[in-house]
């Protein structure tokens, strides 16, 4: 905050040193606004902190913000400054000194971004190949270290064990649906996980491009039709977490909503004992459980009047939806 020769005008004549004022200030505010935005505003940061991988996710976003605070509070800060003591005064028709560069704040200036910009290219790279990402937009193979496959590895991004939940998400317009491959593979609209449990979801899509988005979880994955992209999650509270379909994918993109939940691991359990037994009828129309479908050759019809999607699932207009063409 060099500005000396960026401060023509009242400053100078007033005798008041403009840059030791606005450098002590900057600091103080600095100071300040770094512990406000690290402590008080850091804990509610989104996602939030109901999954290891979203609590990852908002500790960054908190670094990142405490890093921007300063800067953000230096522009703002001179913004302020100028406006209040080197607007003209009345009846000066002077004009201001001619600037021709100044070494010291050109320096600085260069120094400082370099340095911000540099460190948060590190902290980036570095939070990408930490172990503590979600996957999702690798496909079937998530990045993992040292080629090793997730499993045989504590340090690829998937969890380093071989107990993960299995939970295949289904994009079809418009409507999500979740089949469970280690409980029989029935199929239910309703996306339940156990608690402190990795889970890994398979995302696929019937139809056309989706994006699975359990944003709560932290995780968001593209669902596409004939590809088995993997993201994984391992949530931490119990409750309910909101999922949301985030790429426009038809005219009722914005009913491909749910509310999933998080159990206990006995509530889960008991929760997959009474779903495989009402799903029954509907899990033998199913098609084999596969990690995708070929949607030319499914047949869909009955499975989705039995889960309830005869709406909005597959027919361009709900009959309940009041605006008929
Ligand atoms: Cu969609």
């Amino acid at each position: 905050m060099a500005t000396e020769a960026l401060t023509p005008g009242s400053g100078a004549r007033s005798g008041r040193n403009d840059a030791a004022w606005l450098l002590t200030i900057w600091i103080v505010l600095s100071i300040i606004g770094c512990l406000l935005v690290a402590l008080v505003w850091g804990p509610h940061m989104p996602p939030g902190r109901a999954s290891v991988q979203a609590a990852s996710q908002a500790t960054d976003i908190t670094v990142l913000g405490t890093i921007a605070t300063p800067v953000v509070i230096g522009v703002l800060l001179y913004f302020g400054w100028a406006l209040a003591f080197w607007r003209q005064q009345p009846g000066d028709e002077t004009d201001a000194a001619p600037l021709h560069g100044n070494v010291k704040v050109q320096t600085t200036w260069i120094a400082g971004t370099s340095a911000i910009v540099l460190a948060l290219a590190v902290y980036g790279t570095v939070e990408l190949i930490n172990p503590a990402g979600a996957g999702a937009g690798q496909g079937p193979q998530p990045v993992f270290r040292n080629g090793m496959p997730p499993a045989a590895s504590a340090t690829s991004w998937a969890p380093g064990t071989n107990n993960i939940l299995q939970v295949q998400v289904i994009g079809q317009q418009w409507a999500w649906t979740f089949r469970y491959p280690q409980f029989g593979g029935f199929e239910t609209t309703q996306l339940v996980i156990p608690v402190n449990q990795p889970v890994q979801f398979n995302v696929t899509s019937l139809d056309v491009i989706h994006s699975f988005w359990a944003y709560t979880l932290g995780v968001k994955a593209d669902a596409n039709p004939g590809v088995n992209n993997v993201a994984y999650t391992t949530a931490t509270v119990t409750g309910d977490f909101q999922v949301r379909c985030d790429e426009l994918c038809g005219i009722w993109h914005g009913s491909m909503y749910d509310t999933g939940q998080v159990m206990s691991v006995s509530g889960f359990l008991a929760w997959t004992k009474t779903t495989a037994a009402t799903m029954a009828g509907v899990t033998k129309m199913l098609p084999p459980y596969a990690l995708t479908y070929d949607p030319t050759t499914l047949n869909l019809g009955k499975v989705n009047a039995a889960l309830g999607l005869t709406g909005a699932g597959g027919g361009y207009y709900n009959p309940a939806d009041p605006e008929q063409p």
